[in-house]
């Protein structure tokens, strides 16, 4: 932090070149990225009170990445990842957790992180081109560049029920799950919610509970995971080939560093066909399944319609009650994101648990001793909300966000969020966001990278050509959506509702929120732009010269 306070500020105000908000696999990245590699001065700002983001929150039972370690972490520095051995195909929380932590340590990172501060506004000063950030905490920082790493999904849903306050006994959200666990031992729980959380949270605590109601509004598709210790060999394997490892996620589609197909459905018999989805099921994985059997299951219907047919067919194998295995197979589309699971459909053969179908017998009320549908009274000792997450724009537009003009971030956002290569938005210079709304569908840590790879670049531009500013012109910013919206439009993800589309949030504007070119075209798109001097689609500004030329031309004559 620089210790000279801007001429014409109050003192108090904090000088620095960067604030980044957010702990998590990106604000990480970007902490080291400018403090570390461009020698900026950078303040880091986390409402938690540790590095982590979703991994710090996300403690709940059962909690862990449904993308194989391979690539569920950072590729810039080799020697971390010959360093670091994980020890399951797909990572816990808490080895994710101490691997962040390890990450954060490495860099020494955490000197330069405010935890248990939240930002809670951020206003753009057309004078002097910098920004003005505000936190929870009283304290004011002034910073020529903003980075949010503020989480795709991390601002939390949490519905309210008639009568939830009266509730005599524990409540829980998943995602503030409390830091240091939760005996559900002998306890009777119900879950509301089957997304990726529920249906991890439901298969980890059954064998645990004296009883587990489950509360399911819709049922999701869901493949078995096939969770395993992973083998050193392949790792090494990965090792020795790094640099195309590497390569070929950031060349892939979703970049989760496995073979998505290239072939499509209908070129295969029925009987491949059924043997190729039998393979993929037996060896494991959410969008292993969904990408790797087939090219086209997100694009084809009747591809679709194999896929969800074959899990059909398995959850009727697997769940003893038909009218339970009923009511667990969904009657949509399998176009949300995908989820896999640890044994979820044999969960509903265990005699201490039950499926409510709530949207058949909506829940009518909370009661002081459980939940009430038209089917009577469930009591519980605690209740899990397993509900999801404002994704996409919740964290951003909680923070009261200013730029040009005064512009506020939540009006040019109100019909729906409005970016350049999910990291910019038009009229706000400057300021950049990780993995923001209409990203690539991907894994997320290798997109964080190759995102705070293209912002430290950006800056670079910045500051090399005298500028103070750059900032994403309308037209750049209305092509990036164009492009979202016409990509959508091939994939059957458009039909279906869910966090991806906003369709979770009553009254959220339900539209695509991700870009569904996949990440080698993203990559390729982000290098043409850098290699082009971040001209096209962008340009740069003299802030406060521009600023004050402009002011006096409209001052009165003295
Ligand atoms: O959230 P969700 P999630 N009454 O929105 C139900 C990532 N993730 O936290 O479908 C009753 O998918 C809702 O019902 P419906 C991953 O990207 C990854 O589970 O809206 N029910 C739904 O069943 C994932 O996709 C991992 O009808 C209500 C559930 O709550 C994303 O996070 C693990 C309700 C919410 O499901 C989100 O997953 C966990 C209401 N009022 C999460 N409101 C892994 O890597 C909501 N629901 C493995």
């Amino acid at each position: 932090m620089s210790d000279m306070p801007a001429t014409g500020t109050a003192t108090d105000v904090k000088q620095v070149d960067a604030v980044v908000i957010g702990s998590g696999f990106g604000g990480l990245y970007a902490l080291h990225k400018l403090r570390n590699d461009l020698g900026l001065d950078v303040q880091a700002f986390d409402n938690a009170a540790g590095v982590g983001g979703t991994w710090y929150w996300n403690t709940y039972p059962g909690a862990r990445s449904d993308t194989e370690v391979t690539a569920y972490c950072y590729s810039f520095d080799r020697e971390l990842y010959d360093e670091w051995n994980w020890t399951e195909r797909y990572p816990r929380q808490p080895e994710i957790l101490a691997y962040l932590n390890h990450f954060a340590e490495r860099y020494d990172l955490k000197r330069s992180i405010q935890f248990e501060t939240q930002v809670v506004s951020t206003d753009f000063d057309d004078a002097t081109g910098r920004w003005t950030v505000v936190t929870d905490t009283g304290q004011t920082w002034s910073a020529q560049f903003i980075i949010e790493g503020v989480g795709l999904l991390s601002s939390t849903n949490f519905p309210h029920f008639p009568g939830q306050e009266n509730f005599g006994g524990e409540c829980y959200h998943s995602s503030r799950w409390p830091q240091g666990g939760v005996d559900l031992t002998g306890k009777r729980v119900g879950v509301i919610g089957t997304g990726s959380t529920g249906v991890q949270i439901i298969t980890a605590i059954a064998p645990e509970v004296s009883h587990l109601t489950v509360f399911q509004r819709t049922p999701q598709w869901t493949v078995p995971a096939m969770h395993r210790p992973i083998d050193p060999h392949f790792l090494n394997d990965i090792r020795a080939n790094y640099d195309g490892f590497w390569n070929s996620v950031r060349s892939s589609g979703a970049a989760f560093g496995f073979d998505e197909s290239a072939i499509t459905f209908d070129t295969a018999t029925p009987e491949e066909q059924q043997a190729a989805f039998e393979r993929q099921w037996s060896s494991g994985g959410g969008f292993q399944f969904m990408l790797g059997v087939y090219a086209d299951v997100i694009a084809s219907r009747e591809a679709n319609k194999a896929a969800t047919d074959f899990i059909a067919a398995k959850i009727r194998e697997t769940v003893k009650d038909p009218e339970t295995a009923a009511a667990l197979t969904p009657t949509d589309l399998y176009a949300k994101r995908p989820l896999c699971d640890d044994g979820y459909y044999a969960t509903f053969n265990r005699d201490n648990v039950t499926l409510v179908d709530v949207k058949a017998r909506p829940i009518l009320e909370i009661t002081e001793k459980g939940v009430r549908t038209e089917l009577g009274e469930v009591e519980l000792d605690v209740l899990v909300f397993a509900t999801g997450f404002d994704a996409f724009t919740g964290n951003y537009l909680k923070i009261d966000q200013h730029g040009k003009n005064g512009v506020s971030l939540r009006d040019r956002w109100a019909d729906r969020p409005h970016t350049f290569m999910a990291m910019m938005t038009a009229e706000f210079p400057n300021w950049f966001m990780i993995y923001g709304p209409m990203c690539p569908f991907t894994n997320q840590p290798p997109a964080h990278e190759v995102e705070v790879d293209w912002i430290a670049g950006a800056i670079q531009r910045v500051r090399n050509s005298g500028a103070q500013t750059i900032e994403v012109t309308a037209a750049g910013e209305q092509r990036w959506m164009d492009l979202c919206d016409e990509l959508a439009e091939h994939t059957l993800f458009k039909e279906t509702d869910s966090w991806i589309n906003g369709a979770n949030i009553p009254g959220k504007p339900k539209v695509t929120m991700v870009y569904m070119g996949g990440m080698g075209p993203y990559v390729d798109e982000l290098n043409r732009i850098a290699e082009g001097g971040y001209a096209d689609g962008l340009e740069l500004g003299s802030g406060a010269l521009l600023a004050t030329c402009a002011a006096q031309a409209v001052m009165p004559a003295r």
